[in-house]
């Protein structure tokens, strides 16, 4: 008897609890699926992207160079092993000043470190654009297609427009 009672008064007490409990677990129970979903929007690797992709008008004929920042979201190392334009010969350049003097060179890759921000900017890494076949005017704007060693080839939109040069970081018009 003492046994059923005792068993009886452990169900009571557990179905009390579980009724002061049930209203709590209502109301917290949305912060499971929050909480997912904050762990996946963290979780979840943006990539890579491109931002402030930029260029200075430049005639047909002419070289364009092009400027943007990279920014490698994942925490893998990747690689820029080449970029493709349909209105140009694309290389990719690093600029760097020799004395006085404009030294500028081919890369065939630029190494992207998990979380790195590379900055193609005047005076510095450019996007040469080898023998434009169009004008490039103000408000005109091109697709630029990045390829990596590991990412997906990303296209991204390359807007003309006119940003004052630093004075010791010279254009890259050559
Ligand atoms: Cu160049």
């Amino acid at each position: 008897m003492e046994g059923v009672f005792f068993v009886g008064d452990i169900v009571n007490r557990t179905d009390q609890e579980l009724e002061r409990l049930l209203p709590l677990m209502k109301k917290f129970f949305w912060l499971i699926p929050l909480g997912v979903l904050l762990l996946t929007a963290c979780g979840a690797e943006k990539g890579i992207e491109i931002h402030d992709a930029w260029m200075r008008p430049a005639r047909q004929g002419e070289n364009g160079a092009v400027y943007f920042v990279i920014h490698n979201h994942s925490s893998q190392a990747d690689e820029l092993t080449g970029v493709t334009s349909d209105i140009a010969v694309a290389e990719m350049h690093e600029s760097r000043m020799d004395g006085d003097i404009m030294q500028m060179n081919q890369v065939e890759s630029v190494p992207l470190e998990p979380y790195a921000e590379i900055k193609f900017a005047p005076g510095g890494r450019h996007v040469m654009l080898v023998g434009l076949k169009q004008d490039m005017k103000l408000g005109d704007e091109i697709d630029l297609t990045l390829h990596f060693k590991n990412y997906q080839d990303l296209t991204i939109r390359v807007a003309v427009s006119e940003r004052a040069l630093p004075e010791d970081h010279p254009s890259e018009d050559h």
